[in-house]
Formats: structure tokens, C-alpha cells, sequence
């Protein structure tokens, strides 16, 4: 035991020994006269636009930030997982539904892999699917909104980690257990894992036209770790692969224990076949609780559906959907090649890259060449699988996405580098330093049959001293490099927020022209609250519950004085923004809410509650600077005590003389 640990310190003093010597800051500059053309690469002109989108997943902050390229300029943050004061989101009454579990209201999630839809493998621009780590969930985003409009919770599973990713034309997206638990949960000793705790893969099926997800079916697994995923494409389509590391079993002291075997698995799945088996009836369904959340555009309002059972599917009663394939030494990422036939097992251990090639595989299966089984899933044999190995390209492997010239770049998270390599005869092209420790990385369209290879984003995890220091924390770096040509290029670096892991990247002209304006107030507003005009607007009282419907319009409150409110009161504002303008959004803050503000893009209606606790005259505001006359925008609630009777009361423009 003694003897791992020093063999595992040596590794970590080696690793900072390569983070801290590579050149960077400001030592390693380049020359001035490559600076300026890389300057020029990454410059879009006052008031013109980005050719890409790129959505970068937040990891610890739980939201998805969208970027344009080349210039990484933030477009936008989408709150996803996590309260978003901006926004509202998670604050208003209306999205507090979107954060509901069976463990109750989460009001935060580790986001990961960030993936768009895909029609015929190819990026549509429909949705964004994306993964809650901490507390299984999957949400959608809609990208005509820019809006989360689902989140679905994953039952029977711990650390959706390798998740959301979908199929070439967004039949499923899927979600697996990173961590080994009882399924079902129970209270028992942790040292009893072997061959007791399990591990689910979830596909949930995607409504072609409304996006929305159910889940289909799960697959229930051995309990080894399981860490990435990715849809085969083309000649492979219909499988789906996920690393899977700690096939050791270990409960603790993984980075010594979970490193014992020389290789781990790659586990292949044949959803189609899983498919025949749900339409034949197969599977046993199966008692569980799991939250639905569905955002409705149209009434503005969230919803939890709460559902309480899953079909599940045991791989050793119905032969055909799971194969072990053996690979890399506890393996991060696998990606899948355009054309569906090389698999990249990121072997994050090891020196070399390891391929394996679809038709082998599919060779081996149906001639059931198997060397073993694991828990009744039979085992393929690594040499029979194997397309090729990538000798020596750096040390330690995580993540691969490919261009449409045939050519794979991985990140090499030890030796700080990205690799350029040919698919096909496995040689080592070009490599060029990241600063520093590169994790996932994205080229647009790279995990999708058609790539549309101009640039790369590194997302690196350590930044030392890349920036200007700013305490103990830094943001981590993102580096944007143009694959263009024969040799990668440099050509911008930019601090990114939280910790990006996957990021999608997808071409402007696929979403630009049908992003939202404005919520047409007249067929756009089915909220039962909705101000649609002066007569609309209204204070009613029912027992402690005092509903204010108010509209917003540049630059007032309908009403702005209200008096009659008591101690004790739930005073719930429904505000209306009125105008049809683009881009001019109200938002509406009172003193003492513990609650964030809520802003109301136009032709919307949000409702934020406030309880007030002491008798007082209590200003509200508009928190956006709205017009000229912003800091006019602004009233009065006069808050009597409890037993007080005063009536309830309101206006706008009354009373001016006292
Ligand atoms: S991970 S840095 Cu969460 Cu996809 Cu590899
Ligand atoms: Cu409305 Cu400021």
C-alpha cells in the first residue's frame, strides 16, 4: 500500500513539474509579427457579428454561457441549473418549478456536456441538451428563446456525468451513472459494493417537433464507474459507447485502488436493439419517483409533472445490447469519427491513444468471439477491436474531436498540449502548447458527421500565470486556435466562467435569424395574470394572499402607489412588461425582498413574491435602465400592521395634492 501512494506522489510531482515549466505569461511570447496576424484572425469589427456560436457548459456554476467566435464576445448566460439573480430564473414563481426534484427544490447543478441537436448527424440548431452531474437531470434549452424549457430528473442513478449527448437525429439522449450505488437505494456497508451496488443507463426518446423528453428506457448495469459517452454516427449509428473506469470495484482511495487493472472497458451499446426488445414488450417496469419539469412559452410558466415509474432492461436476460470492449487504463473520453468507424478511447493514464474501429467490433460480435464475461456481459477481445494506437502523442489523454480532412485533435491534460493526428494511419501531424491542462475540447460540428473545421477552443483548467492575479482564485483560460491550415495557430485567449467542460459549437446562420424579438402581447400571453392593457390591471386580496397585477411600460408602473398591504400579507406581483419593442426589458425590485429582482422581457409576465415583516413605506423600482426617464420609473406600497383597516387600495397619476 505504502509503496502505490510514493509511486502516485512521484506522478502528481511530475505533473506540476510540467504545469510549472512550460513557458507562458510572460515568458513564452511568440514572435510579434505571427501575434498581429493571430490579432487579426480573432478581430470582428465594432458592429459586426461572430460567424459561431459556441455554448460553453459553466460546470460548478450550472448555467451554459454562450460566446460569439472568433471573438469571444459573451452573448449571453443561460441559467439552467442554477438561480440566476439576473434573469429571475429559479426566483420568480414561475421558474421555481424548473429547479423541483424528489430530493425537493435544488437550486444549483454541475453542468458538463453542453450537445445541440442533430438532424441526419448534423448540428440543427433546435435545442441544446445538457447535464446536471450533482443531482441526475437533464434540461433542454430552446434555442429560438434561449430559454431552459425542461429538466428532467434521472432516477436509479448518481453523477450523470456521461450525459447529455445525442444521436444523429436526436432519436435519444443519454445519461449513465458515474458512480456505483444500490439500485434501488438502501441503507448498507459501503465495503459490501462488489457486486452490489449498479449502474443505469438512461435514453430518453426526444419529441421531434415539441423537443420534449421522456425517458424510454434503462439499462441496468454492473456497478463500475462510468464516465463519457458518445453516439456512433453513420456505419455506427444505433450504438452508443461510454468509458467505464474502477471495473476494480474500489469504495475508496480510488486513484490508487480504481488503478490496478491494465485496462478498463469501453461499454458498447446497441440501442437498437434495446429498441426491438421495448417494442417486443421486454423489460420490467419498475417503481421509482422522478420530477418532469416543463416550461410553457406560452403561458410563461413552469410546471412539475411528478412520474413514478421506468422500464428498465437487464442485459443478461436480453442478450444483444451490451458488450465490454477492453481498453486504455481508465479511460476519460471516447469519441466517435465523422464517419462512425474510429472509436478514441482516452486513455488518461497512458502514453498511448488507443482506437478502435467499429466494423471489429461489429465483426467480433457477430461472431461471438468473446474471451470472457463481467456479471453475465460478455467481453470482447482488446487486440480484435483494436483499428490502431497513437504512439507516444503526449501524456495523459482526455478528450478527441475531429474536422472534415480526416484529422482528430486531442487534449493532452499533463503535458499541456493539443495533437493533430490522422484518423486513419494514426500518425502524429502537428501539436501545439496549451497554457495550461486542457480538458475537453471543441471544434464546431466536431462530434457531429459534418465538422466544419476553421478553429478549436481549448478549454484549459489551470490558469496560474496566464492573467493578471486576482486572489487565490483564477478563471480558467479558454484558447481559441485556427485549424485551418497544415500547422495549428494561436490566435486569442480569454478567461471563461466557472469550469467549462464540453463546450457546442455551431455555425451563426443556423440560429441567428430565428431568435426572438418580443412575446407578441396579443397571441403570445396566455398567463392568467397577464396586463394587457390599463383596464387589466388590479389588486384583489384572498384571505393573506394579495395579487398584484402590474404593468411596465417605459417609464411607470401601473399602478405605482399602493397602501392597504398588512404585516403578514404574501403580496404576489404579477408584472407585465406591455411594450413590443425588442430589447427593452423592465426589470422590478422592493426594498427588503429576500428575493432577487425580476426581469420581464417584452410582452412577458413574471410573478416575484414578497412577504414584508414591519409597517413602513417600502420603494420599488425598475432595475434596468430603461429610457431617459429610467430613474423616474419607480412607487410606493405603504404596509399598515396586522390588525390595521386600512383598505386595500391603488392608482396611478391620483392624489397629486395630497
Ligand atoms: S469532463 S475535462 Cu466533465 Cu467531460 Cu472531461
Ligand atoms: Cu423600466 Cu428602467
Amino acid at each position: 500500500m505504502m509503496r502505490q501512494i510514493f509511486k502516485l506522489f512521484g506522478i502528481a510531482i511530475a505533473i506540476s513539474a510540467i504545469v510549472s515549466c512550460q513557458p507562458g505569461g510572460a515568458n513564452g511570447k511568440s514572435s510579434s509579427s505571427s501575434k498581429k496576424s493571430a490579432a487579426e484572425k480573432a478581430y470582428v469589427a465594432p458592429g459586426e457579428y461572430d460567424e459561431y456560436y459556441g455554448f460553453l457548459s459553466g460546470g460548478f456554476s450550472g448555467q451554459v454561457y454562450t460566446y460569439g467566435f472568433p471573438s469571444a464576445r459573451l452573448l449571453k448566460i443561460i441559467p439552467v441549473f442554477s438561480q440566476d439573480p439576473q434573469s429571475g430564473y429559479g426566483y420568480s414563481e414561475e421558474t421555481k418549478p424548473m429547479l423541483q426534484t424528489s430530493y425537493g427544490f435544488i437550486p444549483w447543478d454541475d453542468l458538463h456536456h453542453p450537445d445541440i441537436s442533430q438532424t441526419n448527424g448534423e448540428l440543427d440548431g433546435r435545442w441544446i441538451f445538457a447535464n446536471g452531474n450533482n443531482t441526475p437531470r437533464i434540461a433542454r434549452i430552446d434555442l429560438q428563446d434561449f430559454e431552459t424549457q425542461e429538466i428532467i430528473e434521472i432516477p436509479n442513478s448518481a453523477g450523470n456525468h456521461n450525459s447529455a449527448f445525442v444521436t444523429e437525429n436526436t432519436e435519444y439522449v443519454v445519461a449513465g451513472t458515474r458512480f456505483g450505488v444500490p439500485i434501488p437505494q438502501k441503507d448498507m456497508p459501503i465495503k459490501d459494493y462488489k457486486g452490489n451496488f449498479k449502474a443505469s443507463m438512461t435514453f430518453l426518446s426526444v419529441d421531434e417537433d415539441s423537443g420534449e423528453m421522456d425517458i424510454a428506457f434503462q439499462i441496468r448495469l454492473p456497478g463500475y464507474n462510468y464516465d463519457l459517452a458518445h453516439p456512433g454516427r453513420d456505419k455506427s449509428h444505433g450504438w452508443m459507447f461510454f468509458t467505464t473506469y474502477n471495473t476494480e470495484e474500489a469504495h475508496t482511495l480510488l486513484e490508487v485502488n480504481a488503478s490496478k487493472f491494465d485496462k478498463d472497458f469501453i461499454t458498447a451499446i446497441n440501442w437498437k436493439k434495446a429498441e426491438e426488445y421495448v417494442k417486443e414488450g421486454k423489460g420490467t417496469i419498475e417503481k421509482t419517483r422522478y420530477a418532469h419539469n416543463k416550461y410553457d412559452s406560452q403561458t410563461h410558466t413552469a410546471t412539475t409533472e411528478w412520474k413514478d415509474e421506468v422500464l428498465v432492461l437487464d442485459p443478461t436476460e436480453l442478450p444483444g445490447i451490451v458488450y465490454f470492449v477492453p481498453s486504455a487504463k481508465s479511460p476519460h473520453g471516447v469519441d466517435v469519427d465523422p464517419t462512425g468507424e474510429y472509436i478514441v478511447s482516452n486513455g488518461k493514464l497512458s502514453a498511448n491513444l488507443v482506437v478502435h474501429s467499429f466494423s471489429k467490433i461489429k465483426e467480433a460480435v457477430d461472431n461471438e468471439e468473446f474471451v470472457d464475461e463481467a456479471y453475465g456481459i460478455p467481453i470482447l477481445d482488446f487486440d480484435n477491436t483494436l483499428a490502431g494506437i497513437v504512439e507516444q502523442p503526449g501524456i495523459g489523454p482526455l478528450h478527441t474531436e475531429f474536422d472534415e480532412r480526416g484529422n482528430a485533435y486531442s487534449t493532452f491534460f499533463i503535458s499541456s498540449e493539443i495533437v493533430k493526428w490522422d484518423v486513419k494511419t494514426q500518425e502524429v501531424l502537428d501539436r501545439i502548447d496549451v497554457y495550461y491542462s486542457p480538458g475537453h475540447l471543441s471544434i464546431p460540428g466536431g462530434n457531429s458527421r459534418k465538422p466544419d473545421g476553421k478553429y478549436l477552443l481549448s478549454m484549459n483548467k489551470i490558469t496560474k500565470d496566464r492573467y493578471l492575479p486576482v486572489g487565490p482564485e483564477m478563471n480558467q483560460p479558454g484558447q481559441l486556435i485556427d485549424i485551418s491550415g497544415d500547422k495549428m495557430e494561436m490566435i486569442l485567449d480569454f478567461p471563461m466562467i466557472g469550469e467549462p467542460h464540453y463546450a457546442s459549437m455551431i455555425h451563426a446562420d443556423k440560429i441567428k435569424d430565428k431568435s426572438r424579438k418580443i412575446y407578441r402581447l396579443a397571441s403570445e400571453n396566455d398567463h392568467p395574470m397577464v396586463v394587457k392593457s390599463g383596464k387589466d390591471v388590479d389588486i384583489t386580496r384572498d384571505g393573506k394572499n394579495v395579487h398584484v397585477k402590474m404593468g411596465m411600460i417605459r417609464s411607470h408602473f401601473n399602478p405605482d402607489n399602493i397602501e392597504g398591504i398588512k404585516v403578514g400579507d404574501k403580496v404576489h406581483f404579477h408584472l407585465t412588461n406591455t411594450e413590443q419593442d425588442f430589447d427593452i426589458p423592465h426589470g422590478f425590485a422592493v426594498m427588503g425582498a429576500n428575493n432577487s429582482e425580476i426581469l420581464v422581457v417584452p410582452g412577458q409576465t413574471k410573478t416575484l413574491t414578497w412577504e414584508p415583516k414591519e409597517p413602513g413605506i417600502y420603494p420599488f423600482y425598475c432595475t434596468d435602465f430603461c429610457s431617459a426617464l429610467h430613474q423616474e420609473m419607480q412607487g410606493y406600497i405603504r404596509v399598515s400592521p396586522e390588525d390595521s383597516d386600512i383598505e386595500l387600495s391603488w392608482s396611478l397619476n391620483k392624489n397629486i395634492d395630497g
